[in-house]
């Protein structure tokens, strides 16, 4: 990549040109692109933000790839900072210990560990742990919290070098990662390279039919190349060579699904029947018409008008408002609806790498939630929406004074 982007034109799983370009979000800046005080008068790089859906195999997608040195190797996201994350990473877990009998012998590999946050939990299972992610300042975090990482971007070349080193895994996982994975096909030569012959290996993604439903519209960004249905994953996942074998419904992030893999095999396959379930509910969602999509674009600015409008009025009528999760989706969100620094006073955050610094695009100054004691709003944005009832149980001392909170989507919600 000699640009720090590239554009592709054929679908990242089965290759049709035929992609149908439903919403425009502009152009801003990468989502965590937070920068420090003394950078703000730069310009900061913004590139374009649209999203597509491929009418041949239904696979919801951007075309724009930032190079992900660019994006990843310093990061800034870190899962262990929401209570909701670490239940679920344990939930996880405790199914992948039941479904292989994970003991001392057994190897898990994580793709995209970030702070060793999910091989914390199988640690416990006295299993061999490795994690593997590219962002060089979260790994050495990792290994402070005693989870071994290799920093590196996950492909088939790193996999065969780290099958050298460590050997196969019994289980690998992959959670909200797969999204970032520009080579679909490569990531599964590199798991196939990895995983032992009857081992499993389990993602964990956004959900492409609850992104629709609950318009979480801000969830699209240059991280998340794909959104997956399960019609295009499984579409991908068997021409890779491998079944799925266990699905489940999440309400992680939105709406999330988890899927368990294992290679074709003659095996009785018990998830057979979920599967088809949930096609089925997917044709019956048309999430395979393009009308749905222009649909969802359509709500999309009409929600920006309701937020914004409130937005306007709100501080027409004196009030001090404050956004609360300066999380990528809150980028966003913030950059197409152009709620600036004149409507939100701060961001707050608890992700220490994120305090201290201003969002990308918009400059908000992000602080730490004791901030809210000192300097107490009127009302909440709440931006990181998917963790709004834990953040509003940690805030209630907040709304028993009188404080409200906002939450944006599906629809505009005052709390
Ligand atoms: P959160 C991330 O998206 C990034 P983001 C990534 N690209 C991905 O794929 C998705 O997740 C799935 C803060 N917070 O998780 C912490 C509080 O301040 O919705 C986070 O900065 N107080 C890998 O960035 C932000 O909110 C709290 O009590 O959109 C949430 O960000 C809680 C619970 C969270 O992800
Ligand atoms: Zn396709």
């Amino acid at each position: 990549m000699n640009k720090d982007f590239r554009i592709v034109k054929n679908c990242r799983i089965c290759r049709s040109t035929k992609l149908y370009r439903f919403l425009d979000l502009g152009s801003m800046p990468i989502p965590n692109g937070f920068r420090k005080k003394e950078d703000l008068h730069k310009k900061q790089k913004k590139y374009e933000l649209a999203c597509y859906f491929c009418e041949n195999c239904g696979l919801v997608q951007l075309t724009i790839v930032v190079d992900p040195e660019i994006m990843f190797k310093d990061y800034v996201y870190i899962p262990s900072t929401a209570k909701v994350m670490m239940n679920n990473f344990s939930n996880l877990v405790h199914e992948a210990v039941l479904e292989k009998n994970i003991g001392e012998k057994s190897t898990v590999i994580d793709i995209g560990s970030n702070d060793g946050s999910l091989l914390t939990f199988f640690k416990t299972y006295d299993c061999k742990v490795l994690g593997i992610d590219p962002a060089e300042n979260i790994t050495k975090l990792a290994e402070l919290n005693g989870v071994p990482t290799e920093t590196v971007l996950f492909d088939s070349t790193s996999a065969r070098k780290i099958r050298r080193k460590y050997g196969q895994a019994d289980v690998i996982t992959a959670t909200n990662v797969i999204a970032h994975i520009d080579n679909l096909d490569e990531m599964f030569k590199g798991v196939d390279e990895l995983l032992k012959k009857d081992g499993i290996f389990i993602t964990e993604f956004p959900y492409l039919l609850d992104l629709v439903d609950r318009l979480e519209f801000d969830t699209i960004y240059h991280e998340h190349l794909s959104y997956f249905s399960l019609g295009a994953w499984k579409h991908m996942v068997e021409k890779s060579g491998f079944e799925i074998c266990g699905l489940r419904r999440l309400q992680i992030h939105g709406g999330s699904i988890r899927l368990t893999h294992r290679r074709k095999s003659s095996k009785k396959n018990l998830a057979k029947k979920t599967v088809e379930y949930f096609l089925n509910v997917e044709k019956q969602k048309k999430l395979d018409k393009k009308e749905t999509y222009d649909m969802f674009s359509e709500k999309v600015l009409n929600l920006k008008n309701e937020l914004t409008g409130l937005i306007n009025s709100l501080k027409k009528d004196g009030n001090k408002i404050v956004g609360y999760g300066a999380a990528a989706k809150g980028n966003v969100l913030t950059n197409f609806f152009n709620i600036g620094k004149d409507k939100l006073d701060f961001i707050v955050d608890s992700t220490p790498y994120k305090q201290g610094l201003f969002t990308p695009g918009m400059d908000i100054p992000v602080y730490a939630e004791n901030r809210l004691q000192k300097d107490v709003p009127d009302y909440l944005l709440i931006l990181a929406w998917n963790f709004a009832n834990e953040i509003m149980e940690k805030q209630e001392a907040f709304r028993s004074k009188g404080g409200r909170f906002i939450i944006p989507l599906p629809e505009v919600k005052i709390i």
